[in-house]
């Protein structure tokens, strides 16, 4: 039984990784803050879950979390790094406060997820899947302080792959899917350009199910209602 850890497990694309690799009968190890979303979500799943207040964006939290995770399972063998938050606007206009909680999750928090658990990832030659963006290669008017924490989160595990050669890194770059992202609501209709989060576990479960010994890089993956930009 391989055990996943999915952090931004409490809704949108983190909720459906963790629905659907509970599925595949993977034990899970659950993080976000909303415990009590976390809870009634492993009700539901057919599968051994732990679940645990985490803040991806307090180092403390990051490391507690990591702590308890390791002490229940002894080890894990794929780490998704799903939390992500969006703010936009204009540079000139966007609010620091914003652009700082962006690069304290998206970044940072992928960084120190990553390193709570790469000790065992190592050991158990597993993988880490970062959920970054379409955008983590392409830049536009209003997405500039977003972008630059994807980038920077796309630089971080290319390096991290170049150091631990023992762990598979594979970056998930979903286009926009129909989530509570950025203070949106779920149920936007297809033709707008959003994939559903299922869609994105989907594809995922596809790659989990490769061979040991190949190593699945990127994906990007879009509706094919959203225009195709790169
Ligand atoms: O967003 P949403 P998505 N510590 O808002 C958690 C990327 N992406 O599923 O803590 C720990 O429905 C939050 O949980 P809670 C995006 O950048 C999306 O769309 O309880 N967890 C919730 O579970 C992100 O990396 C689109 O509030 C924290 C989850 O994150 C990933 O996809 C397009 C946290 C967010 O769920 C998942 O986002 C794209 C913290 N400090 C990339 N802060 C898109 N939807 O269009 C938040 O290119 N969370």
């Amino acid at each position: 039984m391989k055990v996943a850890v999915v952090t931004g497990a409490s809704r949108g694309i983190g909720k459906a990784i963790a629905e659907a690799l509970a599925d595949e009968r993977y034990t899970l190890a659950l993080g976000a803050r909303s415990v009590e979303t976390l809870r009634e979500i492993a009700e539901t799943l057919p599968t051994d879950v732990f679940y645990d207040y985490l803040d991806v964006s307090d180092a403390e939290s990051v490391v507690r979390f990591a702590e308890r995770v390791l002490d229940r399972f002894g080890g894990v063998d794929l780490v998704v790094a799903n939390a992500g938050v969006g703010y936009f606007g204009r540079l000139d206009e966007i609010q620091e406060k914003d652009f700082e909680a962006m690069v304290q999750v998206n970044l940072l928090g992928l960084w120190r997820t990553v390193k709570a658990f790469l000790p065992s990832l190592k050991r158990r030659r597993g993988q880490v899947v970062a959920v970054t963006s379409d955008v983590s290669a392409r830049v536009f008017p209003g997405g500039g302080a977003y972008t630059s924490t994807k980038w920077g989160a796309r630089a971080l595990l290319r390096v991290f792959q170049m150091e631990n050669p023992e762990v598979r890194f594979l970056e998930l770059r979903p286009g926009a899917t129909d989530t509570y992202f950025a203070g949106s609501k779920p149920g936007k209709p297809r033709e707008q350009g959003f994939l559903k989060p299922e869609e994105i576990a989907r594809a995922l479960i596809c790659l989990l199910k490769l061979p040991e010994d190949v190593r699945v890089e990127e994906l990007m993956l879009r509706s094919v209602y959203q225009e195709p930009k790169f």
